[in-house]
């Protein structure tokens, strides 16, 4: 336990992290050659508020950093997630807007509108609020409404006075990346019409403690969610949580339903999961020392595995350069030396070099044209959709190497 305080950033308890992953980089900085001698690092700690059930980073880079006109990851790249996407933005027709007149729906986050898209088409009123100008930009390329800003109460305020109020407030994979939760709550509840409803969704506290998933944890993540904490930090401002549906992507989720207090029914599934919680030590800090001598165990088993392939000869190499895969090379640290490169489809990864291990980022084709005897999956989340692809490399012999749940070959 680090001697430092801190505030909790739900509730202003006082907190000590309870440990820090080392000087990390920006997960999405992937730098060229030139670059890598004023490279960035911060000391990448974390804690857990008994309190208020809170898992957080203790210090968290400026967004500037992490989010502008060059952020490299593209939600669309994935066809699991633009399914996956398509699915939810049904959810919200059938549950929350259907029998609504003229609806009004707002994402924050909206990335390069692979979930709006879906409004845009049915003629949905709707509004994406997403501050990383390029993936905005490819979003207005797909007729979806979108501004390049951060979201706050101010410009929830002014989205209210220019569209009125919104029957659905959505995100995915977007609350946890923004520190100031009291401000975006206050934000969204004066955004929701009186009965509107609030959706979102993101990596789930009780899958990363279960699966050592730790490289859920990075600058953006700055929260990582169970149901106990976000029904507390969405209660002082008057939403409570009317339902929660785990879901399967980045490595499992969870879907937080919220609503302004009374007006609606709460499900079965919110104390049931609340219960679960507790009864899995979520909420306290013990259960957390656990998860670091998990954490170091799976940096050892990880670093020793490499190690012996390296030993015998093997070419080992990466398969996704993940924003978590930033996490794992920097913890373990492990670098050229063990990976010869990292492959990926997102152009604006490729010709670098991964952020602080500096492991050469080439495109899928550099895989795919000379298969190693050892891929590395970094993108373990979309292993479904990635293993149904690359069947010729393990036919051809090649093996898949995973950390999560536990580091091993996948024979
Ligand atoms: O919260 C976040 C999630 C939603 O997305 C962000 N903070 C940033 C990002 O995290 P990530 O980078 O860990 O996400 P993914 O979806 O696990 O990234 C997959 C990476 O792998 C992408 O760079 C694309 C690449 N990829 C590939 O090369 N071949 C992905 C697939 C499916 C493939 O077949
Ligand atoms: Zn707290």
């Amino acid at each position: 336990m680090s001697e430092k305080e801190i505030p909790c950033r739900v509730c202003d308890a006082k907190i000590r992290p309870f440990m820090t992953f080392g000087p990390m980089p920006i997960a999405n900085g992937f730098l060229k050659k030139e670059e890598t001698p004023g490279e960035y690092f911060f000391e990448m700690e974390v804690a857990f508020c008994e309190a208020c059930g809170t898992f957080q980073l203790a210090e968290q880079p400026d967004a500037k950093r992490m989010f502008h006109e060059n952020y490299a990851f593209f939600s669309s790249l994935s066809r699991h997630m633009q399914i996956h996407f398509q699915k939810y933005a049904e959810l919200v027709k059938d549950r929350v807007l259907k029998g609504r007149k003229d609806p009004f729906v707002v994402e924050l986050g909206s990335n390069d509108g692979i979930m709006l898209r879906h409004f845009s088409e049915a003629k949905i009123r709707h509004l994406g609020v997403e501050p990383s100008k390029n993936v905005a930009e490819a979003a207005r390329q797909k007729g979806v409404n979108t501004i390049s800003e951060f979201f706050d109460l101010a410009l929830a305020k002014k989205i209210v006075a220019e569209h009125g109020h919104a029957d659905a407030v959505i995100c995915a994979n977007v609350m946890c990346h923004i520190p100031d939760i009291n401000s975006v709550a206050a934000g969204m509840a004066h955004l929701l019409q009186k009965d509107g409803v609030l959706m979102f969704e993101d990596p789930y506290l009780g899958d990363m403690f279960s699966k050592t998933s730790y490289d859920q944890i990075y600058d953006e993540h700055v929260f990582i969610f169970s149901a106990t904490c976000v029904g507390n930090a969405f209660k002082k401002h008057g939403l409570e949580l009317i339902d929660v549906l785990p879901q399967p992507t980045h490595g499992g989720s969870m879907r937080y339903v919220l609503a302004p207090k009374g007006s609606h029914p709460v499900s079965p599934n919110v104390p049931a999961l609340l219960e679960k919680e507790k009864s899995l030590g979520l909420d306290r800090a013990k259960t957390w020392e656990q998860f670091k001598s998990n954490c170091e165990k799976s940096r050892e088993d990880l670093n020793a595995l490499l190690k012996k392939l390296k030993k015998d000869g093997k070419r080992v190499v990466g398969y996704g350069a993940t924003s978590k895969s930033t996490t794992v090379l920097n913890y373990c640290g492990i670098g050229p030396d063990l990976i010869e490169f990292i492959s990926d489809t997102t152009p604006i990864k490729q010709g670098k070099l991964t952020p602080g291990s500096h492991i050469p980022v080439k495109p899928y084709e550099a895989f795919a044209e000379n298969h190693p005897d050892y891929a590395l999956l970094f993108a373990w989340n979309h292993a479904t959709e990635i293993f149904e692809k690359e069947g010729t490399f393990t036919s051809g012999g090649g093996k898949w190497i995973t950390f999560v749940p536990k580091v091993g070959i996948i024979e």
